[in-house]
């Protein structure tokens, strides 16, 4: 059993110390005190439930209690699959106080990501709801999990378990809960975007990830007063810790849980709840902006909008400021650590043409080009960071921790920016292959990989595609072999492969053959440019 690990070298792991960037804090640690000094405050809405911060105690004491009772160990990794629901908090902190660490798939993954995530984690335990917001039943899948995967030892499931472990009759001895972790220690594992193959899990430890919201909270605004609206799944990075739900509970405030991001779901909550503060991927945030000039609910509790997870263009930037009346805020973060927001005080062109600068003194951004040089200020270049809640590697995978991080240990992000004066950093693009679907990342390779598992698929290659509504879309490039392929056939087999529906491709084009070059053959990522270079040529063109 390989146990997470996050390390950092002593003389960095001092210096953020020193600095007042990690404080000794964890999970455990601050949830009992907001217990103690909030007991009476709402913590968490959702559905029918409104609990207050000694109850959300309570009820993840319980759960942690009864995690430990079946067996479940400090350091073990339990897969979490749950939507925007107030137990996802009674879940995620029953594990923390039980000392184990979840790990967050998307409610939209399928068996295909689930099992890898559970395998590559190793985890003992699978926590889902019956179904989703969406009406999907998880049970069905825990089963075909648990087949395929011997180490899965418990299941247990919010509602209605089948044969299953009620989450709901958790029981154990509160005296049996271990004693709080090593506040350096490794809190979760969070899920990469991905640029190549299959997800990566990331390793976040409790100071650094408490420091990422902390300082967050104050970039934003975000105090005991605030009403935080979770409208993104609650398992992403964003919502979660930037400044997110995490960042709400931690300063004593409120989180509200909308369980789809649609305006017709969240305003009513926004109105009812006097929602302060939320956080949208760019063609939500345009969805939004455009309901709200119809809407009869009341909007006028919302002071800040975080718009980020994919590029927002600054025409749409300047419309949804506009239209929705508050705050603006541009976030441009990664799984992986780094996140830059623009400040609130901001002039409007910093607001609208930039995705903002990173939240810490101490984090250390390099613009590189091809050779790893420097490139001079508003040149663009490749983006590396190193930093007090930016990770050192992924978990237990030697070969992508060489691609990512530099021997000085910088993460290579993948993304190509440009920085302006004061910091503040434009995205340009990625360097890497993946589609950045409405903030949903899919990696080329992972999607090629598994049209190549089609019988009648001689080879693949998928691209992004600019789109009005999601920023990127993908198109999967096919040659057919063997008996007749029709596009809509092969769409139809990809649903079947068991993942997640947004990396299914948005559009399949058959080809005879792939341009090559004198040389003959060529790589699949240049493939990709090519194909790439060629589909906005034609956008171009329209
Ligand atoms: C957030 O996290 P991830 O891990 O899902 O994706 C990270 C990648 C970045 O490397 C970048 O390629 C892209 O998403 N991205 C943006 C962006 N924000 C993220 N690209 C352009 N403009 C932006 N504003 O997506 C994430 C994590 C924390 C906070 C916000 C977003």
């Amino acid at each position: 059993m390989t146990i997470p690990q996050q390390i950092w070298p002593e003389e960095f792991a001092a210096r953020y110390r020193a600095a007042g960037h990690w404080r000794g804090e964890t999970f455990p640690g601050f949830l009992r005190q907001r217990a103690a000094e909030r007991a009476e405050a709402i913590a968490v809405v959702g559905g029918e439930q409104r609990w207050t911060y000694a109850e959300l105690h309570a009820r993840a004491q319980q759960a942690a209690a009864g995690f430990v009772a079946l067996g479940i160990k400090p350091g073990e990794r339990v897969v979490v699959q749950i939507g925007n629901i107030p137990e996802f908090f009674s879940a995620v902190f029953g594990l923390f106080l039980a000392g184990a660490l979840p790990v967050y798939a998307l409610p939209a993954h399928r068996l295909t990501e689930v099992a890898h995530f559970v395998a590559k984690s190793e985890a003992v335990g699978y926590v889902i709801a019956e179904s989703g917001a969406d009406g999907f039943d998880y049970r069905p899948l825990a089963r075909e999990l648990k087949a395929a995967s011997p180490g899965l030892k418990h299941v247990v499931v919010i509602g209605e378990a089948e044969e299953f472990i009620p989450f709901a009759s958790l029981r154990g001895d509160p005296a049996s809960l271990p004693p709080d972790p090593d506040p350096q220690s490794v809190a979760f594992l969070q899920i990469s975007g991905g640029t190549t193959g299959l997800s990566k899990l990331i390793p976040r430890t409790h100071d650094d990830y408490i420091y990422s919201f902390r300082a967050s909270n104050e970039i934003c605004g975000v105090t005991q007063d605030s009403v935080w609206l979770t409208a993104l799944p609650a398992a992403h990075n964003f919502p979660m810790s930037s400044p997110g739900h995490m960042g709400a509970l931690y300063a004593g405030g409120r989180v509200v849980m909308s369980p789809t991001p649609s305006p017709e779901t969240a305003f009513p909550l926004i109105a009812r709840e006097g929602v302060t503060i939320t956080g949208l991927v760019p063609p939500l945030a345009l969805l939004w902006a455009q309901a709200a000039a119809k809407t009869a609910h009341d909007l006028s509790s919302l002071e800040v909008l975080l718009v980020g997870g994919a590029k927002l263009t600054p025409e749409a930037a300047r419309r949804i400021r506009a239209s929705l009346g508050c705050t603006l805020q541009q976030v441009f973060g990664m799984a992986e650590g780094l996140v830059n927001y623009t400040r609130l005080n901001d002039p409007e062109e910093i607001i609208v043409e930039t995705q903002g600068r990173p939240i810490s003194p101490d984090d250390e951004v390099l613009i590189v080009n091809d050779l790893g040089e420097p490139v001079p200020e508003g040149e663009p270049g490749y983006l590396l960071a190193r930093g007090p809640y930016t990770i050192r590697a992924y978990h237990n995978d030697e070969a992508a921790n060489a691609r990512a991080f530099t021997p000085d240990g910088f993460y290579r992000t993948g993304d190509v920016v440009k920085r302006l004066p004061g910091g503040y950093l434009v995205v340009q693009g990625r360097a890497g292959d993946h589609i950045n679907r409405a903030g949903e990342k899919i990696s080329a390779e992972e999607i090629e990989d598994h049209l190549l598992a089609h019988p009648n698929v001689f080879d693949a290659a998928v691209v992004s595609v600019p789109d009005d509504f999601l920023g990127e879309r993908s198109c999967a490039f096919v040659i057919p072999q063997g008996e007749k392929l029709r596009a809509a056939a092969l769409r139809a087999w990809m649903r079947g492969r068991a993942i997640a529906d947004f990396k299914v491709p948005d559009q399949i084009v058959l080809v005879d053959a792939f341009e090559t070059t004198a040389a003959g053959k060529i790589s699949r990522r240049e493939l990709r440019a090519r194909l790439r270079a060629r589909l906005l040529a034609e956008a171009a063109q329209d």
